[in-house]
Parts: C-alpha cells; sequence; structure tokens
C-alpha cells in the first residue's frame, strides 16, 4: 500500500541520553537498544470510520520513538499495518450500502491525510491485510505441518485454529492469569464458545468462507485471514523476528499481541517476537474510552475542518504521559492552543535566552519513557522567560524551534 509523505526532519546539534522504554512483558522501564537499523512495528487502523484522537494519540507516540532515534543518528525500519479485511469493515459497509473495499480505501486515504497534518512521519512498508493474504497462508501452512494449528471438525466451515498452547512461553507478553485472558480474550473479539476449539483461547488463523464474505483461495479451502496473524506475518516478512518495538493501544495487550507474538515465536523458534512491547493508555471523551463501538468519538479530520491547527492537536495529546488513559476535553485543546501561541512567540523572537539547556532537558525528558509533560514544561519554561524578559543570545529562537520540530514535530514557524 502507498505510505504517506515524508516531512523532513531537521538535524540538531548535539545528543541526547539512549532511549529507556516501558516494557509490558518485563513490566519496567529499560533501554531499547536498536543496531544501526532501529526497527518498529506499530499495529494499524481497521478502516471502516474516520481516525479519533485515541489513534492519534497511539501514532503520535511511536512517532517520538521514531524521532528519538533517528536524533540518534539510526536507519529506521518502521513498518504498519492497515487491517482492510476484517467483520467491521463488512458491517460497516452492509449498514451504508457501500462496497467494503470501496470503504476501506476512502477511510485510509483519510488516514493519510490525517497523518500528514499532524506530521507523524510515514512508515516505511504500510502493508494492506488483502496484500498480506499469501504470507498469511504460507504461516498457516506451517502451523498445520508443525501441529500448532489445526482444522476444526466442521465440514461446513473448516476454520483453522492456533494452540494457545502451541509455545511453552504464551503468557509472557501480557503477564495476565487464564482468568482474565478469558475475559479479555471475549471482549476483544475472541470466540471461545465456537465448537470444535480444543481450548476456548485457541486463535482463528484462517477463517472458512461464509456466504457473502470475501474469500481467498487456500490449501484449506476459501477462506480469510484471522486477524492476529496478519501482523505476525506482516512483521517477521519485512524486520524480521527480535525487532526493536512492537506498539500499539493497551487495549492490543491481549489477545492481540500476545497471540502476534506466539505465532511468530512458533513459525520461527527462536526467542521473543519482539524486544519490547510499548502500550499507550487509551484516550477517552466523557468518562469513557474512545471508541468505534462507543461513537464517543472526536475525530482529526473534524478538528481540521473547523480550522484546528494539527500542531495544537499534536501538543494536546502530548501534554499527557502516553501510558496513563487520558481525556480529551476543550480544556485540553485551549490549553494545548495558547502553549503552540507561547511557543510561537518566542521562536520569533530576535534574541532570547540561550536554548542550550533546554533542549538538552527536551531530549533528557523524552529519552526517559517519553516524559513528555516534563518535555513541555522545559520549553514553556524558556519561551516564558523568553518572552517576558528578552535574552541575549540571537541564535537561540531558531535553535529551539528546530530541536522542537525534530524531536516534537511541531512547525513554530
Ligand atoms: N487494526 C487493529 C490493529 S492490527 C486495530 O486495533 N485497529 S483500530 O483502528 O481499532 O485501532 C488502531 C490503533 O489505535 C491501535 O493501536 C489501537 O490500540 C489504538 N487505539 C484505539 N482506540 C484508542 C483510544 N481510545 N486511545 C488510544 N489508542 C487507541
Ligand atoms: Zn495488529
Amino acid at each position: 500500500m502507498q505510505s504517506w509523505s515524508d516531512t523532513a526532519v531537521p538535524s540538531v546539534p548535539g545528543q541526547g541520553p539512549a532511549l529507556r522504554l516501558y516494557d509490558t512483558a518485563d513490566r519496567q522501564v529499560r533501554p531499547v537498544t536498536p543496531g544501526r537499523t532501529a526497527k518498529m512495528y506499530v499495529c494499524g487502523i481497521t478502516p471502516y470510520d474516520a481516525t479519533h484522537l485515541g489513534h492519534a494519540a497511539t501514532y503520535l507516540t511511536f512517532d517520538l520513538v521514531n524521532r528519538i532515534w533517528r536524533d540518534a543518528g539510526h536507519d529506521v525500519h518502521y513498518v504498519q499495518n492497515v487491517t482492510d479485511v476484517d467483520d467491521p469493515l463488512f458491517e460497516r459497509a452492509e449498514r451504508d450500502g457501500e462496497d467494503w473495499v470501496v470503504l476501506g480505501m476512502r477511510e485510509t486515504a483519510l488516514f493519510r491525510e490525517d497523518m500528514e497534518a499532524l506530521r507523524v512521519l510515514p512508515p516505511r512498508d504500510y502493508i494492506g491485510a488483502v496484500e498480506s493474504v499469501n504470507e498469511v497462508v504460507e504461516l498457516v501452512e506451517k502451523f498445520v505441518a508443525s501441529g500448532a494449528a489445526y482444522v476444526v471438525d466442521d465440514p461446513e466451515y473448516p476454520d483453522v485454529y492456533f494452540r494457545a498452547d502451541a509455545t511453552d512461553q504464551f503468557g509472557y507478553e501480557s503477564g495476565y492469569d487464564r482468568a482474565t485472558m478469558d475475559h479479555f480474550f471475549a471482549e476483544r473479539g475472541g470466540d471461545p464458545d465456537r465448537p470444535g476449539k480444543k481450548d476456548p483461547l485457541d486463535a482463528l488463523v484462517w477463517r472458512a468462507q461464509r456466504p457473502g464474505e470475501p474469500s481467498w483461495p487456500s490449501p484449506f479451502g476459501p477462506g480469510r485471514p484471522g486477524w492476529h496473524i496478519e501482523c505476525a506475518a506482516i512483521a517477521l516478512n519485512r524486520i524480521g523476528s527480535g525487532f526493536d518495538v512492537q506498539g500499539g493501544g493497551s487495549d492490543l495487550i491481549f489477545p492481540h499481541h500476545e497471540f502476534s507474538a506466539a505465532h511468530a515465536e512458533s513459525a520461527t523458534g527462536t526467542g521473543r517476537f519482539a524486544r519490547h512491547y510499548v502500550h499507550t493508555g487509551m484516550i477517552g471523551l466523557d468518562g469513557e474510552k474512545m471508541s468505534k463501538s462507543r461513537g464517543n468519538l472526536v475525530f482529526v479530520s473534524k478538528l481540521r475542518g473547523e480550522g484546528v491547527d494539527p500542531a495544537a492537536i499534536r501538543l494536546g495529546l502530548l501534554a499527557g504521559h502516553y501510558r496513563t488513559d487520558r481525556a480529551w476535553t476543550d480544556e485540553v485543546l485551549a490549553d494545548a492552543q495558547a502553549r503552540l501561541a507561547l511557543w510561537r512567540k518566542a521562536a520569533a523572537l530576535e534574541s532570547a535566552p540561550s536554548a542550550e539547556d533546554t533542549i538538552a532537558r527536551l531530549r533528557q525528558h523524552l529519552a526517559d519513557d517519553l516524559d513528555t509533560p516534563k518535555a513541555l514544561d522545559a520549553i514553556d519554561g524558556w519561551a516564558r522567560r523568553a518572552v517576558d524578559h528578552g535574552g541575549p543570545d540571537a541564535t537561540a529562537p531558531a535553535a529551539l524551534a528546530t530541536a522542537v520540530d525534530a524531536l516534537l514535530g511541531v512547525d513554530l514557524r
């Protein structure tokens, strides 16, 4: 699939500390240690509706990781998928009397526009589920051959399931006990009651064709990919096993990332799928998680249409720490707009206090598990001093603006 357009990232003199991130599997903040090429996979959208602020917050989080790595001189191989074949697409298309392919294409196009407007750096590989069906089929064949997956005894719908106990380390990513797994499996797209499964937790990897559903040929009959296997296949075939960061919202901790990891680990027989599993908190509205099923959504495109500066959306979402569940409110937006105006005013001054310390603090806070509240505070302090009292350094406004552009993705000019 076509990715979106790149934004130039200016280089910032000097260097920051190495990035440390919280790893869900190890339950601690620890250093990320990429090689020359840093490798990241972030779960993409299911394109049946427009991008809301929850999605945006998640992609902005991983955009910071991308920018920090670039600032440290790494080449970044960033991969993202688009779940362009899934039940929600068919349901919405049916409701609106539209072709599901057209719906997916339109919402994906809008997502690209939103990402560009927010200055999110594009993935190198942007891959749809439809494009990766052959990759999924190859994996399923491997699982069936090794006994990691089985075909249910149902001549009408011979679906293929992956055994939750196919790997020894199943459960290490979420760290959940069985009751918690059962709970989230049922809540987040699983089918514990499907007759013929050996364990209610076993995960669908190939769904036999149902009437009216699209299908692709396979050795197990016509059908379509399961969900977790889509991300396992797309990541494995582009950045291999043992890549640096697997990202997504906290709603993907289980079962999605647990099974993607188990699929990949069963296929390769090697260690961990990802070295860090990084999860963002949920953005809410009116006391509830923002989600398509609840309908309590604020769309990026709607705000853009109302003339809200995407840089203010960016600052509003980065004002809270990425791991905390937090609400989007009018106040969050107003604060972000005021902050952006202050920063722009300071960046436009002829001279200001030296920005060197502030840039160093910006890098330090970001490297410390993306501590954006402190990073933004540091810039606020400099900007307020600059606007209130001026300063002697004629290079400081441009130097600060360059660092804010490169590291936070906010254009102050
Ligand atoms: N296509 C799958 C991933 S393979 C999917 O979850 N799509 S999605 O459109 O539902 O979500 C896209 C991304 O946004 C996921 O990483 C998800 O965890 C994240 N996300 C969804 N809702 C929120 C929210 N309210 N706050 C923060 N992140 C969210
Ligand atoms: Zn995914």
